[in-house]
């Protein structure tokens, strides 16, 4: 195992990816979810403190979301717009001041993975002057991992906390890191 020093400051990002109700504990549940919530935590504390950006995503979807398995989808419905299922899940803790909220998947028509398709966090992120981002929260083999390939493509260095991300399937969560990592992804802990 390498290990090398990472300084935080102001030009990098800790993004949490979903960590709403409906996948903790409601409509559709990542299996072992809540166990990353207290290292999700110390995360938001540590890059809050180091002055870093924060950033929340948000599965937010119209009730009538191609999604969702009464539309023709994948996946019950979940993380409908404005209902409790879409809360970010109360037991994670936001910074006291100065972090940001981004909502994906609004469009009725199509599924959207990651935080940065038709949503404002490049555009966030590049007002800020950030080149790093760090990824945590749910699920690695879905929005995580479409997040950091969003990142990638767009020319950020991504990192992958990996005592606070959780997949559906530990099968297909190894495979996502395995095609990240080849990426340039970095996986770490802090
Ligand atoms: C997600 C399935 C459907 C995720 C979102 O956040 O990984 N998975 N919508
Ligand atoms: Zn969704």
């Amino acid at each position: 195992m390498a290990r090398v020093e990472i300084v935080l400051g102001r030009m990098d990002a800790l993004i949490v990816v979903d960590m709403q109700k409906d996948f903790i504990e409601g409509s559709l549940p990542v299996p072992g979810a809540r166990d990353i919530i207290p290292n999700i935590n110390r995360y938001i504390k540590v890059f809050a403190e180091k002055g870093c950006t924060v950033v929340f995503t948000r599965d937010w979807h119209p009730e009538n979301h191609a999604s969702f398995k009464e539309n023709g989808g994948l996946w019950p419905r979940h993380c409908v717009a404005g209902t409790e299922g879409a809360m970010i899940h109360k037991d994670i803790t936001l910074p006291k001041e100065g972090f940001f909220v981004i909502n994906k998947g609004t469009s009725p028509d199509f599924d959207a993975y990651s935080g940065f398709q038709d949503t404002k966090l490049d555009a966030l992120l590049r007002e800020r002057g950030i080149k790093r981002i760090f990824l945590c929260g749910v699920a690695t083999e879905y929005c995580v991992k479409a997040t950091a390939e969003g990142g990638l493509n767009l020319g950020y260095q991504v990192f992958l906390l990996l005592d606070a991300i959780k997949g559906v399937g530990e099968e297909a969560s190894r495979k996502a890191l395995e095609d990240l990592y080849l990426r340039g992804a970095v996986g770490i802990e802090l």
